[in-house]
Parts: structure tokens; sequence; C-alpha cells
């Protein structure tokens, strides 16, 4: 039986230890850190999660401000929202929530961020440089996932680590990450993803696996091999006939791989509390890479 990869806990744990931090800037009269983050649209789930990100800056002591754009919104006025934030000296880190309507051109809206001001470590010059090993701020995601492996100690070096998913967001940054020299790290990495023929063919040989596809209970135990550790980035929200209309569902099979695994993160509970927790971390360190540099 596998034993619990917590994420929940975990991110408590780590917003408390950021909750002293910003204690401590304010005992010496410094500003507070302040994140911005900007929502398009009425998708729910969305919402959901930058209301919470928002909710997140409240408990760890952080300001924040929340700018809301109806759908419509012209990719004209986002820039200048992005310019307006990027001058603002008061905002240490800002996001724009993904996915952005179709009339607007994502990787416009990332090229126009601040790579200092870029708390999701999108840009490119983020991006580079994590593939660089050099200091950055990390992608929320994958850096949430390797602070849940660091901190319950679970060895990455030299193993067989199968990442499902190539997403710039998730699939794509995980494979480099856990491919960087160090800990957690220096893993031998397979980039698997919908041109991948016979992938459990991989998955079997795998010590990690990592699914951020968005497919529920693709990964079933028979897929995996035993001691397994199998990190699920997935989040579906599933419509049922619940009163919420919905569950959410992860890209894990639990009941079959839980069998099999020695470690598991669940859904709800394992991945999104941490990357939550991660973009309050890259809020803070933007925060002090930006002092180091005044
Ligand atoms: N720009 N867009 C940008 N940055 C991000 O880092 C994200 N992401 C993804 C979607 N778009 C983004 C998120 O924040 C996904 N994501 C995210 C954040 C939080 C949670 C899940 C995904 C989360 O808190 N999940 C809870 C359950 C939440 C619920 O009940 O719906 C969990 O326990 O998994």
């Amino acid at each position: 039986m596998a034993q619990i990869l917590n994420g929940l806990t975990l991110s408590r744990q780590i917003k408390a230890e950021i909750k002293e931090q910003v204690a401590l800037l304010a005992a010496e009269g410094k500003k507070k850190p302040h994140l911005a983050a900007v929502l398009v649209g009425e998708n729910g789930a969305s919402k959901a999660y930058v209301n919470s990100k928002v909710k997140d800056c409240a408990e760890v002591g952080f300001g924040s401000s929340l700018i809301k754009y109806p759908e419509t919104v012209s990719e004209e006025e986002l820039l200048k929202t992005i310019a307006a934030l990027n001058a603002d000296p008061d905002v240490d880190g800002f996001i724009v929530q993904l996915p952005l309507p179709r009339h607007i051109d994502q990787e416009k809206i990332i090229m126009a961020i601040d790579p200092a001001k870029d708390v999701d470590g999108f840009h490119p010059e983020n991006f580079g440089k994590m593939a660089l090993e050099m200091e950055t701020l990390l992608p929320a995601t994958p850096f949430g996932i390797m602070t849940l492996l660091e901190r319950n100690n679970i060895e990455t070096q030299g193993k067989n680590c199968v990442v499902i998913g190539r997403s710039r967001i998730v699939g794509r940054p995980m494979s480099i990450l856990m491919s960087r020299k160090g800990y957690p790290g220096n893993a031998t990495v397979t980039l698997t993803h919908s041109y991948t023929k016979d992938i459990e063919e991989y998955t079997q040989k795998a010590d990690i696996v990592i699914t951020a596809l968005g497919d529920p209970l693709f990964l079933k135990g028979d897929m995996i091999k035993e001691g397994a550790v199998i990190i699920d980035v997935g989040i579906t929200r599933v419509d049922d006939h619940s009163e919420k209309g919905y569950h959410l569902a992860g890209d894990v099979d639990f009941k079959s791989c839980e069998e099999k695994a020695s470690w598991i993160t669940p859904v709800p509970g394992g991945v999104g509390p941490m990357t939550r927790a991660m973009l309050m971390k890259n809020t803070l360190l933007a925060y002090e890479m930006k002092s180091r540099n005044d």
C-alpha cells in the first residue's frame, strides 16, 4: 500500500514558513510583497483557482490585487495592463491566469511580462535559465512537485522518470527539472506524449511517473511497476449529479495504483495546493531578487 504524498499538509507548512518571513520584513519596516493576478472570462475553474490564490496572499501576509476582464477584452487592452503592472513599483510579481480566450495570442501576452515579475516562470528568459540551471523563478506546478519530492526525501538520482504530457507549463519543464543536476534531479527522464507508441512499455519500467495530460483515470495499476512513485497533476472537472454538479478527477486511477505504488499523490490535496504555495514562494523570491538589485 502506498504512502500518501500529502500536498495539502505540506502547502500549509510552506505558507506558514512564508508568513514568518513576511513578519520579519514587517518588523524591519519594509513593504510587504505584492502579487497581482489577471483573470479573463468566466471559466469556473480559473475563477476558483485565482480566488484561492488571492486568499493565499492574505494568509501569508502579502498584498494582492485581482484584475478582472470580460471574455471580450482585446489583446491590446491586456497588453496595456501588463505594461502598467511591469511599471508599478508596488507589484513584485503577477500572473495572467491561463487559458486565455482564443482571440488573444497567449505567446504575445507571456512575452510582454517583465521576467523579473514573472512569478509563473513562463517567460522564455526564465524557461531558458531553468533549462541552463541558472537561478530563476520556476513554474509553480513543477516547482511544487520538486518540493514534494524533496521534503519527503524521495530518491530521484539514477531513477527512471517518465513524464506524460509535454505542455509548456507542466510536462516539458518537469522533464527538464528532473534531468537537471542535483537533488531532486539526476533522473533519467523520458518525456512521453500523444504520439508515444505503447506508453505502458515506458510506464511499467518507471520508478517515478508524473502524469500531466488531463485524461481522467488514464494511468491504471497494471501500467506501473511495484514500488513506483506516482505524481498526478491532472485535475479535470467531471460533470455529475452531485450538488456541485461535478467532481474532480486526476489522471491516475488511484484505487488500482495505490496498491502497487510506494508513494502517490491524491486529487484533490496533492499537486494543486503545492502549485499555489509555490506561487507564494515565487512572489517572495521575486521580491527578494528585486531588493538585492535595488
Ligand atoms: N498562469 N495559469 C497560470 N498559472 C498557473 O499556475 C495556472 N494553473 C493551472 C491553470 N492555469 C494557470 C493553476 O494555478 C492549474 N492551476 C491550479 C491551481 C490550483 C489548484 C489546481 C490547479 C488547486 O488548488 N487544486 C485543489 C482543488 C481545487 C478545487 O477544489 O477545484 C487540489 O486540491 O488539487
